[in-house]
């Protein structure tokens, strides 16, 4: 338990068996911070200690407890390849099964003692001396570091909509990633802004419990029906004893996601056209309205913005409590929503499903490089990063779910592990080459990033829907332009000739 009992951070680091000379931090203690800290112990490296910000690890999945928050990616394939879950009561688990699953590897891994809760990393400089990161807590605890493994996540940080009057709202507000469960919204007024991926699941789960329910649309989305049902006791009890069984469903969720893959995202309107149709049905079905058909049918191509998965989004705006509200907010007062078609909407609760200020195109804290060059300086033209993991003149950090690694098509965690693999390769290399620092080469990452948005013209992504995909001037820095199979291929072998090796 050499956290607990050590009086410093240093000590911390230094007092773990892989020795003084290789302390590793790990930012953040999500899928990807603990999903780096396993594959760390059972390659014998145990030098390393997780910084989170928050009270509990998680992450996402214990920030979003909103009603309904579940994963839209079935969850066999949705949990690490190497701690299969036989135990899923759902097709797509809700959030606290997942953070359950996540609590439960931490158990069963021993992290605890490498965990540092209530400690978020506020800085971040590299030392070419030494080789050494320096990393300065929030309380202004001196942390150093050989290697830094960021798993910070890029949708954590709830935007705040720029709505004039938010401010002077005065009944209950608050946003879908920090539900206020002391607030009891039966019977009440409420109003939801915004459509995305988290509304469309709180919007279903609280509508039959409100007195009246708006939800203020200004874009709509394409939505694909999720088939979403419990796991049968007696399937959960097979795949207990044969976990084999469980091994194939991952291969068929996976493979079956990589062949939707190419209608989700190529800019291919005939591609497109299937996903469309799928969702016009469904929409069909679901609304039997034509005017409010209307106003739920997007008009940008399948797969612009991220495409919804729901069974009963739709349905549920047919409910006699329910309006959608399509005119667009020009103002909040005190008690109400005003819409520009000069309606005041009266409401008790305002929920916000605004969606979060992305964090992958920006340093999530000061990060000083080589030659006190700033990752935000270096990502001043958008964020990249080799392989998405990591950045020229920022040796021996590494970045998971760092730019361009988001898929819009199947599991996160795909890519998640195949980083991991990366990292640890790289991390092995370091400790038996004696090498001081790693930092890949400028022509490597230029060569691969200017061959990633290359392709991003055939991609369907701005194809004049605005998202959380693209940035300010329209690129993209936050999706892979392809197959998760392709990225893994690429990223399976780590290459020290693509990175300056430099050796005490
Ligand atoms: O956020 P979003 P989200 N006035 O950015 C609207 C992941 N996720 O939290 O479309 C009015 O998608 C905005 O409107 P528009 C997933 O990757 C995963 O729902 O910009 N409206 C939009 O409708 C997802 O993509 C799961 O016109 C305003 C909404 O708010 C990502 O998180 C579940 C507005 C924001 O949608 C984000 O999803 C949930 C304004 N001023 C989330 N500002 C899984 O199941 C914004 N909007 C894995």
């Amino acid at each position: 338990m050499y956290v607990q009992n050590a009086s410093h951070t240093e000590d911390v680091v230094a007092a773990a068996p892989t020795g003084p000379d290789f302390p590793i931090v790990i930012i953040g203690s999500g899928f990807a911070g603990i999903g780096m800290a396993i594959q760390l112990k059972k390659a014998g490296i145990y030098s390393f200690t997780m910084f989170e910000r928050a009270s509990e690890i998680g992450g996402t999945w214990r920030d979003n407890t909103y009603p309904g928050a579940a994963c839209d990616v079935p969850s066999h394939v949705y949990s690490f390849s190497f701690e299969p879950n036989a135990n899923w009561g759902r097709r797509y688990a809700g959030s606290q099964e997942i953070q359950a699953y996540l609590l439960r590897c931490v158990e069963k891994y021993k992290l605890r003692p490498h965990l540092r809760l209530n400690t978020a990393i506020a800085e971040a400089t590299f030392d070419a001396g030494t080789g050494l990161w320096t990393l300065m807590t929030d309380s202004g605890e001196r942390v150093t570091a050989r290697v830094v493994v960021s798993g910070v996540g890029g949708l954590v940080d709830p935007a705040a909509p720029n709505i004039k009057g938010l401010d002077t709202f005065t009944g209950e507000m608050f946003h879908t990633a920090r539900w206020n469960h002391d607030y009891d919204l039966t019977g009440k007024r409420v109003a939801v802004i915004g459509t995305g991926a988290s509304a469309i699941q709180a919007v279903p789960a609280i509508a039959p419990k409100v007195g009246r329910l708006s939800v203020f649309q200004r874009s709509p989305a394409w939505v694909v029906p999720k088939g979403d049902r419990a796991i049968s006791a007696r399937l959960r009890q097979r795949f207990r004893r044969f976990p084999w069984i469980m091994k194939i469903l991952r291969t068929l969720l996976y493979g079956f996601s990589e062949l939707m893959g190419p209608i989700i995202f190529l800019d291919a309107p005939w591609l497109s056209k299937i996903g469309e149709r799928m969702s016009e049905r469904h929409l069909q079905a679901s609304v039997s309205d034509p005017a409010l058909r209307a106003k739920l049918r997007p008009d940008f191509q399948f797969g612009c913005k991220r495409m919804l998965i729901s069974d009963d989004y739709w349905s549920t705006m047919e409910r006699e409590n329910v309006d959608l509200v399509t005119d667009a907010i020009t103002e909040v007062r005190a008690g109400s929503i005003v819409t520009a078609d000069g309606r005041e909407h009266a409401v008790d609760a305002i929920i916000l499903a605004t969606g979060f200020a992305l964090g992958l195109a920006t340093a999530p804290f000061p990060v000083t490089g080589l030659e006190s060059r700033t990752l935000d300086d270096a990502w001043r033209g958008g964020a990249v990063a080799y392989k998405g993991v990591s950045v020229a003149g920022f040796p021996n950090y590494f970045i998971m779910m760092g730019p361009n690694t988001g898929p819009g098509h199947t599991s996160v965690l795909v890519f998640t592990e195949s980083q991991i693999g990366y990292i640890l390769q790289a991390i092995r290399q370091m400790i038996t080459g004696k090498i001081t620092y790693l930092s890949v080469r400028q022509d490597v990452q230029d060569r691969y990033n200017a061959g990633l948005q290359g392709r991003m013209k055939h991609m369907v992504w701005s194809t004049g829907c605005s998202s959380w995909y693209l940035d300010d001037d329209g690129s993209n820095h936050a999706l892979f332009p392809g197959l998760a199979s392709e990225y893994c291929a690429r990223i399976r072998k780590f290459k020290p000739a693509e990175y300056e090796v430099v050796r005490s």
